[in-house]
């Protein structure tokens, strides 16, 4: 026998740099994982959201495809939350799962993964189970193409274990390994110069700035324009901001849009023009009716992705690659005689209080951030105030789940750490929200990351309290969290933890954190009930 199909599928990771696995390994998944070769590294996670979770971070903050390995169905089962996730976020994830023997797979022995492709629908770009060993490779192949072309997201192959060790077909592998496909395409000339006009003749244009701006490293470009057409630049709605597309202190940077409709669009009242730049047309929730836009004010949006120009509800799209046509853009205007949008103020300092107020807890750490810093988010009633005290103004320096679904932040944050050794993470989280991924503070003292958690402990889902009342619920149970007390979960999984009941406290802790380069710590930080806008 000259070539496995695993040697030749572990080539095909090598061609594409995939040699960071996250995963979480069953029988069906150690014949792959067998004799793991020595510039190969396995990253595990205790439990599939957080193995998902944590790639997601690596495969963005890397901007590279990564590898995610999960055990035959009950593993993808467990793993479809974040997986939901990570197709929001755009996250380039390669999905493979093991499967019962193939001579076993029609009387469905145990853990069988039976109709394997079903299991992660709709939420993958593409799933699929080869017919043959021999197609192993290049079905991986392809999933790699799917999961990096735009828009970027996870794709899923499934492998029957005794597909490993059989002979590979040499030919189609060497292609399989050697083709590299490209995608980024720009909008239609025609359409962009049509829009560098309208830009120009606006009365009182406004661009909307998202995610991708961030992911297609647009960001010098997005301020290029801003700048070249003195536009103010407000950020997409906070529910979907999985990444910041703007420096939060430049002059032009207005704030945050609200995420409903009616207030969204009396936000953007007075301006003629919208240019939204790599969100989709909007994330709204709640829903708060209104007119989807002010009277007279056309929107245009730049988008990588079809399927968000298709089902934008208003406005035109031109779909092409974020930051290649906002460079286009910024060739095509000329510089602009409006008024330059005057800065926004920082916050007041917050009233002190006992316990701390989230404010109080988020302007201490940006009176601590570390230099280069980036914020892992998922602090529901404390992310206004995170965004609005931390003015966050270096690319990739912030992340959080676009989805909307829990469980990101503390798994993401070992990923992002691991694709960033070289700058500080800060991870804010929610108690609530941290327990759903909370098996990757286990990896992340396994593998020495050194990501500073720090928790916010206010006993209760605050975040659904603040829904209940808007929705006239009353009496609905399962909202206070009391005695959850997360710095010793964090102890018993080997990680230094403290407790900080004053902004001194806090402070002192957070700089013991994002000092430590080896080793991760967290900080559990007592705050009040409330909602934390700034
Ligand atoms: C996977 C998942 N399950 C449940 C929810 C519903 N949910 C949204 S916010 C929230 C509470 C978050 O609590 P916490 O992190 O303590 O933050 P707080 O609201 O108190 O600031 C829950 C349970 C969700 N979004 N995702």
């Amino acid at each position: 026998m000259t070539q496995t199909v695993r040697d030749a599928t572990f080539e095909l990771f090598r061609a594409h740099g995939m040699t960071t696995i996250f995963g979480n390994p069953g029988s069906t998944e150690l014949p792959m994982l067998a004799n793991l070769p020595d510039d190969f590294t396995y990253v595990l996670g205790l439990q599939e959201q957080a193995v998902v979770g944590m790639a997601d971070g690596y495969a963005q903050a890397t901007g590279r495809p990564t590898h995610v390995n999960l055990h035959t169905a009950p593993g993808v089962g467990n793993a479809v939350g974040a997986i939901f996730t990570a197709k929001v976020n755009k996250a380039p994830l390669v999905i493979t799962a093991g499967q019962q023997v193939r001579a076993q797979v029609t009387h469905e022995a145990l853990l069988t993964n039976r109709d394997a492709t079903l299991g992660p629908q709709p939420y993958v770009k593409w799933s699929h189970e080869p017919p043959r060993a021999q197609d192993v490779p290049g079905a991986i192949g392809r999933a790699i193409h799917h999961a990096t072309l735009a828009p970027r997201g996870p794709a899923f192959v499934s492998i029957p274990m005794d597909d490993w060790t059989a002979e590979a077909d040499e030919d189609r592998a060497v292609h399989a390994r050697r083709r590299m496909v490209g995608g980024r395409a720009v909008p239609d000339p025609v359409e962009l110069a049509q829009l560098a006009s309208l830009l120009e003749s606006a009365r009182n244009p406004v661009m909307v700035a998202g995610p991708d701006i961030d992911a297609s490293g647009g960001w010098n470009a997005a301020v290029a324009l801003a700048e070249k057409q003195r536009l103010p630049v407000w950020a997409s709605p906070p529910t979907a901001s999985s990444r910041i597309g703007f420096p939060e202190r430049h002059p032009n940077f207005a704030g945050i849009l609200p995420p409903a409709i009616g207030p969204l669009a009396q936000t953007l009242e007075g301006h003629d023009l919208v240019l939204v730049a790599g969100s989709y047309v909007f994330p709204y929730y709640p829903y708060i009716p209104g007119p989807l836009l002010p009277e007279g004010t056309t929107l245009v949006l730049l988008t990588s992705d079809p399927d968000e120009a298709a089902r934008a509800p208003m406005g035109d799209a031109l779909v092409g690659d974020v930051a290649l046509a906002l460079q286009e853009l910024v060739e095509l205007v000329g510089e602009s005689d409006r008024h330059a949008p005057d800065p926004r103020p920082d916050p007041p300092v917050p009233e002190p209080q006992d316990p701390m107020t989230g404010s109080q807890a988020m302007a201490v750490l940006a009176d601590v951030w570390p230099a280069g810093g980036i914020a892992v988010a998922e602090a529901p009633s404390s992310s206004s105030a995170l965004r609005n005290r931390l003015r966050l103004s270096e690319p990739g320096s912030y992340y959080q789940s676009g989805s909307g679904g829990l469980g990101f932040a503390i798994s993401a944050a070992v990923g992002v750490q691991l694709g960033q050794p070289e700058r500080p993470v800060v991870c804010v989280v929610g108690e609530g929200s941290a327990q759903y991924g909370i098996t990757a503070l286990w990896t992340a003292v396994a593998y020495k990351v050194p990501v500073t958690f720090l928790v916010l402990r206010n006993q209760e889902y605050m975040i659904l309290k603040w829904f209940a009342a808007f929705e006239q619920v009353e009496g609905a149970p399962g909202l206070e969290l009391p005695g959850l007390d997360t710095a010793a979960v964090a102890r018993a999984y080997g990680m230094p933890a403290s407790d900080a009941s004053t902004p001194e406290e806090l402070a002192e802790f957070l700089c013991q954190g994002t000092a430590a380069t080896e080793s991760p710590r967290l900080v559990q930080a007592r705050i009040a009930s409330g909602m934390w806008a700034e």
